[in-house]
Formats: C-alpha cells, structure tokens, sequence
C-alpha cells in the first residue's frame, strides 16, 4: 500500500502553519533579492515544477545535522533518524521519527540543542541488518559498533571496535546475501561481516567516504576507499594518491557512452576521470573540487556530463559542468564556501535527464538546475533568522531527496537543527519518454548517507 501525506498532527499544526507562511513570505522577499540566476528566462523544465510544502516538522530539542532516512516500522512507512553529537563526535542522542507526521517513534539518550552540530561526517547509517523487513540503526558508541532495531530502539547486537570516521554498507556477494559493513577510517578501511566479525582489514590514506563500483563487471562490487581500488577481500588493484589532497567524493557511470564504466573523483583540487584501469582520462578546472557527480544531463546525447563544486577561496561554490571529453560547458557563479551539490532524477517525473541540487548556500534557499545551469525551482525555505548587513542569511541545512510516497517523483527533505520541511513536486509528470528508475526506498544512496555527496 502507497504511503499517502496526511494532515498533521495538532502538536505541529501550528508550527506546520507558522513555517509555510514565513515560506510563502519568503518565496515573495527573495524575489525582490534573488541573484541573477533567478532572472534569466524560464527553462522549459521549469514549468514543470511547482514544490509545496508537505510537513514542516518540529525537531524540537533531538535536531541535528545528522539525519538519515529508513523504513523502520516495514515496507509501507519512512522514518528520519536524527543523531546528536557532542563536541568529540560522541553520540548523545539517537531520535527516530515517522514521516510525514512527526510522531517519535523512540528514542535513545539524553536530547540536547547544543548538540545539533558536526563538521565531518558521523559513523552511523541505516539498513535492515538482521534481514527481518525492518530497517536498523548502525553505528558506533565511542566503543563499540552497535546495531539498534529499527522498530524500537533495542540493542540487537554490538562488538567493540577502532573508531571509524564514516560507516558504508557494502554491497558484498561474499557473505551470501547480506551485506557487509566497511568502516572507513581516517588511515584505514575493514569489512565486517554480517555478524560484524573482522573479515579484513587494510591501511590507506584519509578520504572522505567510499564508493562501490564493479570495475571487471563479473557482479562482485569492488571498493573505491580514498585512492585505492579494492578488491572485496581487500587486495589493492591501484593507487592513485598523486591525484591530490584526498578523495572528497566520487561518482561512476558511462561518461563516454561506450559500455564501459568511468570513476569521477573530487580530490579537493582539479576533478578527474578515471578509468577502471586507473588512467587519468582528463583533469578539471577546480581549486578545490569538493562534491562531483555523473548524470544525464543533457537530452541529445548518450554520454553523461559530470558537475562539479569547487569550493574556491575567492568565489567559492562554483557550480561547473563538463562533458564527457572534459570541456567546460558552462559555470556557474559563486554559491558560497559551504554549498553542497546532489544529482536528483525524478523530481520531474518522466524526464529523461537530471537536474542538480544545490543546498547549503548562506545566500539562497536549496535551488534547482537543469543541466545547461538554468533555474528549475527554488524551495521556499525560509531563511533562519540570522542577519549580517541586512541580508537574509540561511542556516547550516542539509538537503536529502527519494521519493517518500512512491508514486514515481522524488521528494525532497531539507533539515536544519530547528526543523525538516518535506517538499514536493505538485505538476504533472511531463510526459516525455525515458523516464528513470524510481527514487523509493529502500536504495543504495539513502543507505549510505554522507556530507560529501557524489555518487550519492
Ligand atoms: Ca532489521
Ligand atoms: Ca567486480
Ligand atoms: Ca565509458
Ligand atoms: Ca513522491
């Protein structure tokens, strides 16, 4: 059964009520402040988008910027899960949520606001680990991994452990179904086995989050951890640490359109594609690239385009795109040293090619892209209610998109400490062919949520 928005609980109404006005509010004040992306003509993608307000959710005294997204009561329902952190990246507080109403579900420590706040990503994910239908919360304790169930909060299973920077479900055939668990440190990556035993474990060089990509295509994932390709039993295929700084994201796909795969790396300096085999295809234009995704960006072509974020020192945040040979096809202007960049697919349902989402800008509300950089939509999200020099300025925020109610267009949930406004697109499907996979959960990229957004 599809899970339908319904009204809101009493307990939010007035809140609900309060954050769609300063919304409405707002959508009218930007417009008399909007940069100038927003006065160019309207793309024929815009007019088949209309985002409205579903929920704006109260998070109360459990806010975060820590949020992860889950089927934690079955199939039929979604759940947030926000987690606190304190100073020392130490988990005080686990809170999980149903969706759209805001209802806790239950939740685990002591809740805080001075703990909303983390710089780097937390080693907590969620997936269905013990295989019941129910998704769980893993993470670690500051000693120990930790499986909580998903339907209320109990342990259902933990081992001590080194601390991991991030935690990333991988995908593994070797465990005969199941998944198993990769905890990416800051100078080494481990496999755990579904009963969270050490399978492997290797050194390598600070990154920000891995990626599984099948490089030789026998259906076996491989694992991309900073530089190094891996083999899922943790034997090095290549090393390519002389691309820079470290690996800030990746992203694969057939960029050149010839049945083979190409891996994107930011490696906070010029973007690169690679080959399987590790050949540097072509370098980018960034200073510091920091987010970079592959995607159909464009309607006349089989290759894929590959969009940057490069976090510049003197106009950071610039949005650049280029196509499968490595020319810039345009660039953007500055979005701030914060930004953040995700591809999304369906938030017009049916259409063949991606749009880009760029959130955390101080300057904008999280904005919509098509991919020849045109304004698709702006989310009414209202601005936090911090000036400098009279500017509208808007908080630390965290964008996350898949489609909620599975009825084929994605939406998208951007989350401050203060609250979660779940936005939708109210036009009808454009009805062009090609229309793409469904965003529903559960899927690979929700499960293995991260800052710094690439393949994701
Ligand atoms: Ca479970
Ligand atoms: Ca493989
Ligand atoms: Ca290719
Ligand atoms: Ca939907």
């Amino acid at each position: 059964m599809a899970l339908h928005f319904r009204h809101p609980p009493t307990r939010v109404l007035l809140y609900l009520c309060a954050c769609v006005f300063v919304a409405l509010a707002q959508t009218t004040e930007l417009s008399n402040a909007t940069p100038k992306t927003a006065k160019r003509k309207p793309s024929s993608l815009q007019a088949y988008s209309a985002a409205q307000v579903v929920a704006a959710i109260s998070l109360q005294d459990f806010g975060s910027h820590v949020v992860r997204y889950g089927q934690l009561s079955g199939t039929d329902s979604v759940s947030a899960v926000f987690v606190q952190v304190n100073k020392d990246r130490e988990v005080t507080c686990i809170t999980a949520i149903s969706l759209p109403d805001g209802k806790v579900l239950w939740q685990r420590g002591q809740p805080h606001k001075r703990n909303f706040r983390t710089t780097g990503d937390i080693p907590v994910q969620v997936h269905d680990w013990n295989g019941d239908g129910f998704d769980d919360v893993i993470y670690y304790d500051s000693r120990d991994i930790v499986v909580l169930s998903g339907s209320d909060g109990a342990v259902i299973g933990s081992v001590p452990s080194e601390e991991p920077y991030s935690l990333y479900i991988y995908p593994t055939n070797q465990f005969g179904g199941p998944p198993g668990l990769i905890l990416h440190g800051r100078s080494f990556n481990a496999l755990l086995a579904p009963d969270l035993s050490v399978v492997w474990r290797v050194t390598n060089g600070f990154s920000h989050f891995p990626m599984s990509v099948d490089v030789d295509y026998d259906g076996e994932p491989e694992l991309l951890a900073g530089y190094v390709l891996l083999t899922s039993r943790g034997q090095t295929i290549w090393n390519k640490r002389q691309l820079g700084i470290h690996n800030d994201a990746a992203s694969y796909g057939d960029v050149t359109c010839d049945g083979a795969i190409e891996i994107a790396i930011a490696t906070s300096g010029k973007g690169a594609l690679l080959s399987t085999a590790g050949d540097v295809l072509w370098r980018g234009d960034e200073n510091h690239a920091q987010h970079i995704t592959i995607g159909s960006f464009s309607a006349n072509t089989c290759e894929r385009q590959i969009a940057t974020m490069d976090r510049d020192k003197e106009i950071s945040g610039i949005l650049r795109m280029y196509d499968a040979r490595g020319r810039i096809l345009w660039k953007s202007s500055g979005h701030g040293n914060r930004a953040m960049l995700s591809r999304i697919d369906n938030w017009i349902a049916d259409t063949p090619t991606s749009l880009l989402l760029v959130s955390r800008s101080f300057s904008a509300p999280p904005t919509l892209y098509d991919g020849s950089g045109k304004l698709v939509a702006r989310l009414p999200f209202p601005p936090a209610l911090r000036h400098e020099n009279g500017e509208a300025k808007y908080s630390f925020h965290f964008a996350q998109h898949f489609d909620l109610n599975k009825d084929g267009q994605e939406e998208i949930l951007i989350s401050n400490e203060d609250a979660l406004w779940i936005y939708t697109n109210t036009n009808p499907s454009i009805g062009m062919l090609g229309g793409k996979t469904s965003q529903s959960l559960p899927n690979p990229r929700i499960c293995n949520s991260t800052f710094y957004t690439g393949m994701q």
